[in-house]
């Protein structure tokens, strides 16, 4: 099935910033559908599971104090191929990188303070959803507007 769900972090500079309601906005335009969303702290044990393999890299120690520092918001994010259309609208990495019309490139100048993150496969996506949210905790609705969303071709 095509219809997938992602994790989608918006960082704690998003949140700093004040820019969270302008990055769930790219991602609510598409037509992917919002199923769970928290405002939360992610804890050094979280960081370590999240970020698992990156543990050892030099940039994972500054990463973690960055995640940890204040609220994030997470995210999960369902609509076909979504896995890789977050990643589409998040753009590369580093902002520096990042192209005009991205998430990262629109609204970010730094390599590591780089806003958003996003599953990287349909297998890290369901990791990841595990780590942040309980079953509960993710919601099964429809809308009035989902039959001009997708449709079945989009459902594979
Ligand atoms: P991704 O977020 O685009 O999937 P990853 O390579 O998985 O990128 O790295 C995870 C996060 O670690 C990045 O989003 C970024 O915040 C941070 N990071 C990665 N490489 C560097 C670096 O060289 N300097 C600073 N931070 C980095
Ligand atoms: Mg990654």
């Amino acid at each position: 099935m095509a219809i997938e769900r992602t994790l989608i972090l918006i960082k704690p500079d998003g949140v700093q910033r004040g820019i969270v309601g302008d990055i769930i906005g790219r991602f609510e335009r598409t037509g992917m559908k919002i199923v769970g969303m928290k405002l939360m702290k992610m804890s050094d044990e979280l960081a370590s599971q999240h970020y698992k393999d990156h543990v050892g890299k030099g940039f994972y120690a500054g990463l973690v104090k960055f995640m940890t520092s204040s609220p994030l918001v997470a995210l999960a994010v369902e609509g076909p191929k979504a896995v890789e259309n977050c990643r589409k609208l998040m753009g590369k990495t580093f902002c520096t990188d990042a192209q005009a019309g991205t998430i990262r490139g629109d609204f970010g100048v730094s390599r590591g303070l780089n806003l958003v993150h996003g599953s990287d496969s349909a297998e890290s996506a369901q990791r990841e959803l595990g780590l942040f949210f309980q079953a509960n905790e993710l919601q099964e609705y429809s809308r009035a507007v989902d039959a001009w969303t997708w449709n079945d071709e989009d459902k594979g």
